[in-house]
């Protein structure tokens, strides 16, 4: 398997590669079990890797540019991969950043410019992880929950399917997996238990890196 490591994954460009997850499958027990591990990242996240590839094998200039450029320049990418690129270019930027979040030996909070960010729009990081949960139990079928810099300020946002905030100009600071996939296995319906769950375990050093003052 590729060695890249996943926060790269915005940096790549032609032909994708799926980033190591870096720790073992059971590293997230009990939070996220290890066969929805081995499924989600070998299958769903690789899946999206290999569809980008074959959607833009044919097309040399597009392997020119960036994951992040190809997501940011949607309405410029030829109609007849566009799709394509939005849904597996985004599968792949939003799972790269999604498994460093689970990462072991985690930082159960964030620290420096992030956690004061945090304190500051919404009151303390138990508030962030209150508006986190609330809206992604809310977000309807399929898609991500993020906490998002929008010129510096923090908030939260939903996205359907794999649309991804950079597409926005928002910048994901952490993004968290509300599709079935996810947690169906050990959770069946209850997304929000499954939520609880991740949340409570998020490697926040992870986060700390993706905000900029
Ligand atoms: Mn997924």
């Amino acid at each position: 398997m590729d060695q890249l490591q996943s926060t790269d994954v915005l940096m790549q460009r032609y032909p994708f590669a799926l980033p190591a997850l870096g720790y073992a499958l059971d590293a997230v027990e009990p939070a996220v079990d290890s066969r929805t591990m081995s499924v989600h990242h070998a299958g769903h996240h690789a899946t999206y890797v290999a569809n980008l590839n074959r959607a833009i094998e044919s097309d040399t200039a597009l392997h020119q540019l960036t994951l992040r450029e190809l997501l940011t320049r949607l309405p410029t990418i030829p109609e007849s991969v566009r799709t394509s690129v939005r849904n597996d270019g985004g599968g792949h930027a939003n799972h790269g950043q999604f498994w460093p979040l689970l990462a072991p030996n985690r930082a159960a909070q964030p620290s420096g410019a992030l956690g004061q960010a945090i304190t500051r729009d919404f009151g303390s990081l138990a508030g962030c992880v209150t508006a986190l949960k609330q809206a992604g139990t809310g977000q309807f079928g399929s898609g991500w929950v993020w906490l998002v810099s929008d010129n510096g300020k923090l908030r939260v946002h939903t996205t359907s399917n794999q649309d991804t905030p950079i597409s926005e100009r928002l910048v994901p600071i952490m993004g968290v997996d509300v599709w079935e996939h996810a947690y169906y296995l050990k959770y069946q319906n209850k997304r929000a238990d499954y939520l609880d769950a991740v949340l409570a375990r998020l490697n926040w050093s992870a986060a700390d890196t993706r905000y900029q003052v």
